[in-house]
């Protein structure tokens, strides 16, 4: 069983396992150790990662990137409609109105994660068990959802979704040997990622074995694409004026330009003087070259970098801490490598920016040794982690007094998470708990609702009195609001105003709204609210009163949560797929071997075979290979697997007997030469 963290970035991706040694970051099957989010559909099966990515031009239509931004997001989304004017690839509207993907066949939003099993785990760890997966922390619980049902699909064993920075953050404080005993002040260090995509800091506070988040900021629509936009815009129009050419009307000449000057991007990170662009046959036949140097690229870019600082300020203002107060500022995301970033940075917290941990695998590696701390299997050092809820969150319900609706915000922002918190209701009947976001304005998402929630079976008590019904509502570990159940307090027969006691004074109300803080961290792992039967103290008197407390079923509709059955649709789909491509591996692999027997007979049949057999043998021998090799790519070309395997075998028979008789030739005098030893 491995245990493993997954970074799936918008460009790149990266995968760590907790060994006994450590956390390693492991390289795909290129030797690569970060593989591009890509995935490209052939005819018959997918391509991921690198495979996929050396299609991005010759394949447009049907190679998809930058899916992570669709998670959880309606078609009609603004941030959809914004992003398909850009691609490559075309975006469709899918029957329930999530995003879908149109190449090739149709396919629905959470089907793009899973790719990365496929790229990782069909070939190298069949038997993943345990995986963390990270997600930004701006994300609402519609897109943690959706990352979440993903790795359902993909058939990962998702523990835990964890925020980017946490995870950055546990990598950088599990290893620190000083870190401030719990009574001392601790030590605040912020953590800056930047990505291809997106901008996020988060400002934390270590004690001895404890990480507590204080504080998120983020600009969700600031990463290194930008800066290649900026650089394609000006090139455009550069190409325009001195070439005539209308690069914007050619996908597949666009898409060249974007590699080029997102190169182009990190050569001017390490050098400040002029540097030249030149494309050979560019467009309708035409080289085009062109210069550009560090200082132009950042008065062109002065909009992206005016607002590194906004989410460095929202973040330090929340945390309630001073300059003076920060230890460290740590960067990592590989925008971050942009000096003029990094100098914003600095300048902002007035100290040098430090680069402690590896700027791409941070991520992958903090989420591994979350997964490593839980998991029984691995001796890590304990560590305990307290992270933010980032946007507040309030619930609204019916109310025959306070103007027809109760509202309550039960968690603020920066609250910590994970948490749970039980509420107070007195009802008569059924009803419905509706969950929002308290701020649209701040929400990097066009819909501030979370979901609805109806709280069934509720009835008056046998006096026609409000029943009290106790709530619990939580943000899990993966940072995922839920009302996650509800209980109705009975009064036995003849023990009367026992309720009271409880605690607050009630109000002449038919509900009162009463947070009790439960617990924290720990709430989550234990069964709660099982309890039947629980003895309440009573205030005034000694007296113990029983009461008994029934479970309640609750309805929930969340906001674009996929139905069961779809969920498992997509599973078996995906399994389907894992089938066939697996299926085409295995016939690409028996094809290949026949190619790769054909050039290694060859050869030896001139070299080292050549004494063992006889001339004619050989050159019929030869010939026979040379029309294995047309047939290849002509009638060959797309056999059934077994016609591959039956080729393979007939080569063999005639290969084999030359290579036994140069086997025995070799070995033979090598096995007297140790009998005479021996002797
Ligand atoms: P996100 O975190 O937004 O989902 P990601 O995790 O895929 O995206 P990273 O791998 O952290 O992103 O960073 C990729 C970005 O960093 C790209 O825009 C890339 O061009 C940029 N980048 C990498 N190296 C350099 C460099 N030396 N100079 C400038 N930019 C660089
Ligand atoms: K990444
Ligand atoms: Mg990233």
């Amino acid at each position: 069983m491995s245990v493993v963290g997954i970074d799936v970035g918008f460009q790149n991706c990266y995968i760590a396992v907790a060994r006994s040694g450590g956390i390693e970051t492991i390289a795909n099957e290129y030797s690569d150790r970060c593989t591009p989010a890509c995935v490209s559909l052939a005819p018959k099966n997918r391509m991921i990662g690198n495979a996929a990515k050396s299609q991005v031009i010759s394949n447009f239509k049907n190679t998809v990137h930058g899916f992570k931004k669709y998670h959880g997001r309606a078609f009609d989304d603004p941030f959809i409609q914004g992003e398909r004017l850009k691609l490559p690839y075309s975006l469709n509207k899918l029957a329930d109105g999530n995003t879908g993907v149109k190449a090739r066949q149709h396919f629905s939003l959470p089907h793009f994660f899973f790719f990365l099993k496929t790229a990782y785990f069909l070939f190298l760890y069949q038997n993943l068990l345990i995986s963390f997966n990270c997600v930004p922390s701006y994300f609402t619980n519609a897109e943690r959802r959706s990352v979440f049902d993903a790795t359902q699909i993909a058939g990962l064993n998702c523990l835990r979704l964890i925020n980017d920075t946490t995870a950055v953050a546990l990598a950088y404080g599990i290893y620190k040997q000083d870190l401030p005993t719990p009574e001392e002040k601790p030590r605040n260090v912020v953590f800056v990622d930047m990505g291809h995509s997106s901008f996020q800091v988060a400002i934390t506070a270590f004690n001895k074995g404890k990480l507590k988040v204080l504080s998120t900021g983020f600009d969700p629509n600031l990463g290194g694409r930008n800066f290649d936009d900026a650089l394609v815009n000006y090139f455009c129009e550069d190409f325009k004026v001195k070439y005539k050419l209308n690069v914007r009307d050619n996908p597949r000449a666009l898409l060249r330009l974007h590699q080029e000057c997102e190169k182009l991007k990190k050569l001017m990170s390490a050098n400040s003087s002029d540097l030249p662009l030149n494309i050979e046959c560019f467009m309708n036949d035409i080289d085009v070259s062109s210069r550009m140097n560090r200082g132009q690229f950042e008065d062109m870019c002065a909009q992206y970098l005016m607002r590194v600082e906004m989410p460095l300020k929202a973040a330090l203002e929340q945390s309630k801490l001073s300059r003076d107060d920060i230890y460290a500022v740590e960067i990592v995301g590989g925008a971050t490598r942009i000096p003029a970033i990094k100098e914003r940075i600095s300048r902002f917290f007035g100290k040098d920016v430090s680069t402690t941990l590896n700027a791409d695998e941070a991520v992958a590696r903090g989420c591994a040794l979350q997964c490593a701390i839980l998991s029984p299997a691995c001796k890590v050092r304990e560590f305990s982690i307290t992270d933010v809820v980032p946007f507040p969150i309030t619930l609204r319900w019916k109310s025959p007094t306070d103007n027809g609706v109760g509202e309550c915000e039960v968690f603020s922002k920066n609250h910590a998470a994970p948490f749970s918190k039980v509420i107070t209701f007195h009802k008569k009947e059924p009803f419905d708990l509706e969950a929002f976001y308290s701020c649209p304005q701040e929400l990097p998402y066009p819909d501030h609702r979370i979901g609805c929630f109806y709280v069934q079976n509720v009835v008056p008590q046998p006096d026609g009195d409000s029943s009290k019904i106790k709530v619990k509502v939580r943000v899990n570990v993966h940072g995922i609001f839920s009302v996650s159940s509800a209980s109705l307090i009975e009064k036995q027969k003849g023990e009367g105003e026992d309720m009271q006691i409880e605690s607050e004074p009630m109000v002449q109300n038919e509900e009162q709204v009463k947070l009790t803080c439960h617990s924290s961290l720990k709430c989550d792992l234990i069964q709660c609210l099982q309890l039947k039967h629980v003895l309440v103290n009573s205030a005034g008197s000694k007296l113990k009163v029983k009461v008994k407390s029934i479970d309640l079923p609750i309805a929930v509709n969340n906001l674009r949560q996929l139905d069961s059955d779809v969920l498992a649709n997509f599973v078996e789909y995906e399994v389907g797929m894992i089938i066939q491509d697996k299926l085409v591996k295995e016939l690409n692999d028996a094809k290949n071997a026949v190619e790769e027997y054909v050039y290694e007979l060859r050869d030896k049949l001139c070299g080292v075979y050549e004494k063992y057999i006889t001339e004619d043998d050989s050159s019929r021998l030869t010939l026979m290979l040379e029309d294995t090799e047309n047939w290849l790519y002509e009638e060959g070309e797309d056999q059934p697997k077994h016609v591959y395997e039956e080729k393979l075998e007939a080569l063999k028979r005639l290969g084999q007997p030359i290579h036994e008789r140069h086997r025995e030739h070799v070995d033979r005098p090598r096995a007297f030469e140790e009998l005479g030893k021996k002797l």
